[in-house]
């Protein structure tokens, strides 16, 4: 196949959301619509632990919540979708929002009883900041739900973005028996099946039909004759082309755990979600069928195998075509290295690819030089922008407490740092060496303590820091020191040898800004940009 037409049947799509929305439980079921399962994996969990496909972590397994974004790459319908789950949690959102960096579309899953959350607006604001196309799946239908115009309404009023109902609930709780189809003009009914194993039956009417009519409960029926009616009066009509520029969200509704509307839902990712988007790399845009390839490395993942112990570092193709052992440069050391472990990764799982291709996604080993931001091109002009940055907003330190077990806890400490989950910040003064730990959320210490413990088996401590706000220090402006810190004030270096100050509070921030106003205080390093 031609390289062009191979980059045109690539998608490549994140599920994102609040906390709990079922992000993780619709995947599973894309992957077992998608024919890349054959049982979904909340089957086959153990009592109290799950096993699906994408929460792999032994972590996630027994707390039942994402802890790091999973790549699924899978053949449905004769397109190769790179399916990425991520994490709604708060606390873990700097991988999230990498992910975003590295997809041309994302499913939004909202949980119909709740409507939108605080952490789908965060979300929402950086897809539409770089014009990402959203899809957005009404979850939790089988639950008692908020009314489906309400929740239209909600979306277009609090997102300012125009929705377009593609289909619509027939009922919700345990009167939600299917969906409205409305651009077949066909009514999807399901059966539920036991523990939504299995694909679920459909069968196809009109919704006017006689048969509809008396499958549903009268009130019910007339609220989806009058909703339908709504809808094709004052709703947004689809427009592909504003769906595909992130203008118009198609909204669907279903209920993953449940089986219902996954197929129409994955149907729709496939006829409508874009190919692979162009990129811009300082200043200019490259598209994906240039003809030199290049990519990024967007997330780091280390011991993904238990029985290998390495570090997979996860590079978006963004142009041209990939083949196994080909030379590149990484632009930001100018280091000459050969892709010769490169992998198509299924989760945890993953199997040599020899080629891939702009809009992929794929696994690079034995890299211990690659960073997140890295690109990774034949041609050296070629770089793309920086990787979003964040403040850490919770600090600790980290101790062994067991000098003979040094060794493993530094390696340890090593490698989980550069998954960039954690920044590491040192004092000035090299006797007090032990590293502070900053992270978005204090669940990302949790991780870091238990993985430090159980894929190394080192012995950790970790103690609380009183420090939450930091500030890098701007070189352009005065020097600072020491002396000049209040108390609750702490001078350190970041890893790239920046300075930055730690406050106790923004009070102490402003006290020390208030008496220092010509020091330049950054909230960051740098700053997330549109990349497209
Ligand atoms: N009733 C009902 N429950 C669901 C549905 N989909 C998911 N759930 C449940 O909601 C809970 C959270 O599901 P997950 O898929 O783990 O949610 P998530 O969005 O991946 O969560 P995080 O990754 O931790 O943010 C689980 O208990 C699921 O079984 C649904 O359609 N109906
Ligand atoms: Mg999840």
């Amino acid at each position: 196949m031609r390289m062009e037409d191979e980059i045109k049947r690539r998608r490549t799509i994140a599920i994102i959301s609040h906390p709990d929305a079922g992000k993780t439980t619709l995947t599973e079921k894309l992957l077992l619509y998608g024919g890349a399962l054959q049982l979904a994996g909340s089957v086959t969990a153990r009592k109290n632990q799950r096993a699906t496909t994408s929460d792999w972590m032994e972590l996630e397994r027994q707390r039942g919540i994402s802890v790091t974004s999973t790549v699924l790459q899978f053949e449905y319908r004769d397109m190769v979708i790179n399916l990425l789950d991520t994490p709604g949690h708060r606390d873990f959102s700097e991988d999230t929002y990498r992910v975003l960096m590295a997809v041309d579309a994302v499913v939004m899953v909202i949980d119909a009883a709740k409507g939108i959350e605080s952490q789908t607006l965060k979300l929402f604001e950086i897809c539409r900041m770089r014009g990402i196309p959203i899809f957005t799946l009404m979850n939790k239908l089988d639950r008692p739900s908020l009314s489906p115009l309400a929740l239209m309404d909600e979306l277009e009023s609090r997102l300012q973005l125009p929705v377009c109902a593609m289909n619509w609930p027939l009922g919700d709780g345990d009167r939600f028996q299917g969906v409205y189809c409305r651009q077949e003009r066909v009514a999807h009914f399901f059966e539920r099946t036991a523990h939504g194993a299995y694909r679920a039956p459909e069968a196809l009417h009109s919704v006017d039909s006689e048969s509809v009519r008396q499958r549903l409960p009268k009130d019910v029926y007339e609220a989806v004759i009058n909703d339908l009616e709504v809808l094709d009066s004052v709703g947004e009509p689809f427009d592909l082309a504003a769906v595909q520029s992130g203008d118009l969200s198609p909204v669907y509704f279903g209920s993953a755990i449940n089986n219902f509307g996954i197929q129409i839902l994955l149907d729709a990712i496939v006829d409508y979600a874009p190919p692979p988007q162009a990129r811009v790399a300082a200043g200019n845009r490259i598209v994906p069928e240039h003809p030199v390839f290049s990519g990024f490395v967007f997330k780091i993942q280390s011991n993904m195998d238990p029985k290998h112990r390495d570090q997979i570092a996860f590079l978006r193709i963004c142009s041209g075509r990939f083949t196994r052992d080909m030379k590149v440069t990484n632009t930001r050391n100018g280091e000459s290295v050969r892709l010769s472990s490169s992998h198509r990764v299924f989760a945890r799982d993953r199997e040599t690819v020899d080629e891939a291709y702009a809009g992929d996604v794929i696994g690079l080993v034995g890299h211990s030089g690659f960073g997140i931001g890295d690109t990774l091109t034949e041609d050296p002009k070629i770089v793309y922008d920086e990787m979003p940055q964040f403040a850490p907003e919770c600090f600790a330190q980290v101790y062994n407490p067991v000098p003979a077990q040094y060794k493993r806890f530094q390696a340890g400490v090593q490698h989980l740092l550069q998954e960039g989950a954690l920044q590491a910040f040192q004092y000035m003064d090299p006797a007090r060496n032990i590293p502070m730990l900053g992270a978005v959320g204090s669940l990302q210490f949790e991780v870091f303590k238990y993985r430090l413990e159980n894929e190394y088996g080192a012995v950790v401590r970790m103690e609380p820091s009183t420090s939450t706000v930091i500030r890098w220090v701007d070189p352009e402006g005065p020097e600072v020191s020491e002396e000049m810190l209040p108390p609750g004030g702490k001078l350190m270096f970041d890893t790239s040898r920046r300075k930055v100050l730690l406050f106790d509070t923004e009070w102490v921030l402003k006290f020390f800004s208030d008496k220092h106003p010509d020091v330049l205080l950054r909230k960051l390093p740098a700053a997330i940009r549109r990349n497209r």
